[in-house]
C-alpha cells in the first residue's frame, strides 16, 4: 500500500477554487469546454429514457479533464450515458511521463473480479501509457453504481481497490459514490436523451450534452507531480470482454463496435490495438477545446458571413454528415442557411 496510504492527507486540504465542482453527474462551469467529443453513432443504444438513475444505452459525448493541482484533485467529467446493464466504462489516466503501459499487461491488479487483466495486450496510441485505471458500472435494484481503481506500473504488479458503491434514492434522485477510504468521488446523471445516435449515416454531434459520469480522484492516488494529464475512456461490455464504439477521444465517424480484437470480434477479452485506429483515442488537458468552436464558422475565418454562406451552398443538396448540414437533417438547404444568418458575426461571442 505504499502508495495508496498517503491519501487521507490529501482528503483533509482545504478546499481550492474549484471547491465548487459538485459530484453530481451535471457538468460545473469550472470545467470550461470539453477536450473531446464524439464523432461516431453508438452502437451500444442510443439512450433516450430521460431519467437520471436508468439508461437504455451508452454512449459518450463529451470529455473534460481539469488538474486542480492547489486542491489536490484530478477531476473527469464524461458526457452521456452508460446503459443500467453492468456495462462497464473504462476509463485510463496517463499522468507520469515516462512510466506506464502503452500496453497493458496481464499482471495488474485483480479488480472487478479480474476484469482489468482481461484488458491485457489492449495497446494504446504512441504517447498515450496510462498509469491509473478507473472503471465503473451501474445496475440492479434500486439502481446502484460501483467502482474499482488500480495503479498502472510500468511493471506491473501495484495496487488496486474496490471504493465501494453510490445508491440512487429513486429515478429522479442524484447519486454519490463516496469512497472513504481512498478519497474518490464519482456520480452519474443518465438524463442524456440528446448527443450521437444510434444511426451510423446520420451520428449527430457529442457537442452540448451537459449530463453524465463524473469523477474525482485525489491527485496523490495518480502519481501525479507535474505537467499534462492525458485521459482515455471507452464503454465495454458487462464481462470488460466486448468494446463498444464509444471511445474518446472519437474513432472515426462510422466505426463499429470494437469487440474483442478491434473488428467486432469476441474471444473472452479485450485487446484492442489503437494504433491501428485513425487519430488520437485520448484526450489531455493540453487540448485546444472542442465544441466551442464557432457554429456556422464552415472557412474556419474566425467569423460567421458571407464566406460560409458559399462553402454551404457548394454542398447544397442531399449531404449526410456534411459540416454544412449543421443540422444534422441529412441535407444541406435552407435550414442551414438560416441558421449561419443566425449566427452572422465574429465568433468567441
Ligand atoms: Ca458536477
Ligand atoms: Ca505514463
Ligand atoms: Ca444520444
Ligand atoms: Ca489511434
Amino acid at each position: 500500500m505504499k502508495l495508496f496510504a498517503s491519501c487521507t492527507a490529501v482528503i483533509a486540504l482545504a478546499s481550492s477554487a474549484f471547491g465548487q465542482i459538485a459530484i453530481d453527474g451535471s457538468v460545473d462551469a469550472d470545467y470550461g469546454n470539453p477536450k473531446a467529443s464524439q464523432s461516431c453513432h453508438t452502437g451500444f443504444g442510443n439512450a433516450t429514457d430521460g431519467v437520471k438513475s436508468f439508461a437504455n444505452g451508452s454512449e459518450l459525448n463529451a470529455g473534460w479533464v481539469k488538474v486542480d493541482a492547489a486542491g489536490g484533485y484530478l477531476y473527469i467529467f464524461l458526457s452521456g450515458n452508460m446503459e443500467s446493464n453492468f456495462n462497464k466504462l473504462e476509463l485510463f489516466v496517463d499522468c507520469v511521463a515516462g512510466e506506464g503501459q502503452n500496453t497493458l499487461l496481464s499482471t495488474n491488479p485483480d479488480v472487478d473480479f479480474n476484469g482489468l487483466n482481461k484488458l491485457a495486450g489492449t495497446k494504446f496510441d504512441a504517447d498515450f501509457a496510462p498509469d491509473f485505471y478507473v472503471t465503473t458500472t451501474l445496475g440492479g435494484t434500486p439502481t446502484t453504481q460501483y467502482a474499482n481503481i488500480a495503479q498502472l506500473l510500468t511493471a506491473g504488479g501495484g495496487v488496486g481497490a474496490y471504493i465501494g458503491n453510490g445508491v440512487f434514492a429513486n429515478s429522479s434522485s442524484n447519486n454519490l459514490l463516496d469512497d472513504q477510504t481512498y478519497g474518490c468521488q464519482l456520480s452519474i446523471n443518465n438524463s442524456n436523451k440528446d448527443g450521437v445516435s444510434g444511426d451510423s449515416a446520420n451520428p449527430g454531434s457529442g457537442c452540448g450534452v451537459a449530463t453524465g459520469i463524473e469523477i474525482k480522484i485525489p491527485l496523490v492516488l495518480t502519481g501525479w507531480s507535474s505537467g499534462d494529464i492525458k485521459v482515455m475512456a471507452f464503454i465495454n461490455g458487462g464481462g470488460h470482454d466486448y468494446a463498444s464504439n464509444q471511445v474518446l477521444g472519437s474513432l472515426p465517424a462510422g466505426s463499429g463496435n470494437l469487440g474483442g480484437n478491434g473488428t467486432g470480434g469476441w474471444d473472452g477479452s479485450t485487446h484492442v490495438d489503437f494504433t491501428a485506429i485513425a487519430g488520437n483515442q485520448y484526450f489531455s488537458t493540453a487540448d485546444a477545446d472542442t465544441c466551442a468552436a464557432c457554429f456556422g464558422d464552415l472557412d474556419d475565418s474566425g467569423d460567421v458571413g458571407s464566406g460560409d454562406v458559399a462553402l454551404l451552398l457548394l454542398d447544397y443538396g442531399p449531404c449526410p454528415n456534411c459540416p454544412a448540414d449543421l443540422d444534422g437533417s441529412g441535407n444541406v438547404d435552407f435550414g442551414d442557411v438560416a441558421l449561419v444568418l443566425l449566427s452572422t458575426g465574429p465568433c468567441g461571442g
